[in-house]
């Protein structure tokens, strides 16, 4: 409030990209409820809305205090008549009728339960819904035959659907270095993704590999995997050549340099520490049935050549909205393609290099935004 005991009429730019959001909000209530529309949509294909609500999300997550009365609101970008309406509802009543109905209702629990699964998207958990499967049981006695990943998916599902702690991302550091130096002494792997931006837990882990010497990198990743599953590191993995061609965003780039740009999904056998063991925990004979001294956790590894690792960390760091608008700031302001490869300047007709993060906002004439304030 002013000094007239006015309510604070609150002022963000238009893209995300321009904004410092740190994790530390205060319009958790309004942002969950707008990230549930959100993820709602998601399920249900409809990226569209689905961008609109988390665009809605980014603004409410950069306000400095809790709001408190519509009339705050006026101005601000980004908020469309549902998000409004939905805020509305929640100042009001404290909470939103649209967004508690949808959490009870079957179909998002039964997507959600669906998409748990690693390797299932929004596709498939649809197809089986419209077949009456809304459980894992219901789909373990469908009889439906699996992908390997979504094998590993069930199978791991608990695991997989609690949450990974900075502590086991800090493990997790521990073997992907140690691979990657066996392999290749010099080569240096960074914490990227949401433990970047310092977000205290995430459903995956997420590293960059590079090697200071351009093309030493070349083959790292078939290397690295190999070691981890030597040692017994890996439950499931699949390497994919990280096509860009195949992104709208972008010109398309030498196939040299797609073929050394490799990422790798894969779930890790993290041993449990002494203390994460639970009470219960003894020598081995005495171990009751169902502790095992293990967990899976998502770990994805990306390889980059050096001369792209710039672009790489910063498109691997997040978060998701905060990519998808520092390419929209890039096209619709800058006339320039940004992608976790290269930046393009479509009216020079050339690309523009960089070896840092700050290089690339420079680029792109934006205030440089810290890791820990890309939280949109
Ligand atoms: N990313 C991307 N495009 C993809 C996959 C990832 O731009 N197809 C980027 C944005 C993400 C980052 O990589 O922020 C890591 O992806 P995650 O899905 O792991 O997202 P976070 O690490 O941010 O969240 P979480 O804590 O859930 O892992
Ligand atoms: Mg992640």
């Amino acid at each position: 409030h002013n000094d007239e005991g006015e309510a604070v009429v609150f002022s963000v730019p238009s893209f995300a990209c321009q904004r410092r959001i740190t994790l530390d909000n205060h319009n958790t209530i309004i942002t969950g409820a707008l990230s549930l529309l959100a993820e709602n949509a998601e399920l249900s294909e409809e990226d569209g809305r689905g961008v609109a609500f988390r665009r809605a999300a980014a603004v409410l997550k950069a306000l400095p205090e809790p709001v408190t009365c519509m009339t705050q609101l006026r101005g601000l970008p980004c908020l469309g008549e549902h998000s409004l309406r939905v805020i509305k509802d929640i100042l009001e009543n404290g909470e939103s009728n649209e967004v508690e109905s949808m959490k009870q209702s079957e179909r998002y629990k039964a997507l959600k339960v669906l998409t748990g699964v690693f390797g299932v998207g929004a596709k498939t958990a649809d197809r089986w819904i419209r077949e009456g499967i809304h459980t894992l049981h219901q789909l373990r006695d469908s009889g439906h035959a699996l992908n390997r990943a979504q094998q590993a998916g069930v199978e791991h599902y608990d695991d997989l659907n609690q949450p990974v702690s900075m502590a086991e991302a800090d493990a997790v550091g521990e073997i992907v270095e140690k691979a990657v130096v066996s392999v290749l002494p010099g080569a240096q792997i960074t914490l990227t993704g949401g433990f970047r931006r310092g977000k205290p837990s995430g459903h995956d882990v997420d590293f960059l590999i590079t090697h200071p010497e351009e093309g030493r990198e070349e083959g790292l990743m078939s290397k690295v995997v190999s070691w981890l599953e030597s040692q017994g590191f890996l439950l499931y993995h699949k390497t994919s050549r990280n096509s860009y061609l195949e992104s709208a965003n972008g010109p398309a780039r030498p196939a040299s340099n797609m073929d050394r740009f490799e990422r790798c999904f894969s779930i890790f056998k993290l041993a449990k520490k002494y203390h994460e063991l639970g009470k219960d925990a003894g020598p081995e004979e005495t171990k009751p049935a169902g502790h095992k001294p293990w967990r899976a956790v998502r770990v994805d590894l990306v390889v980059s050549p050096i001369s792209q690792f710039a672009f790489a960390l910063l498109g691997w760091t997040g978060s998701k909205l905060f990519e998808r608008e520092l390419r929209r700031w890039a096209g619709q302001e800058k006339a320039m393609s940004l992608s976790s490869h290269a930046l393009f300047d479509n009216k020079q007709k050339r690309y523009l290099t960089a070896t840092s993060e700050e290089e690339i906002f420079g680029h792109l004439g934006l205030e440089f935004i810290p890791p820990s304030e890309r939280n949109a």
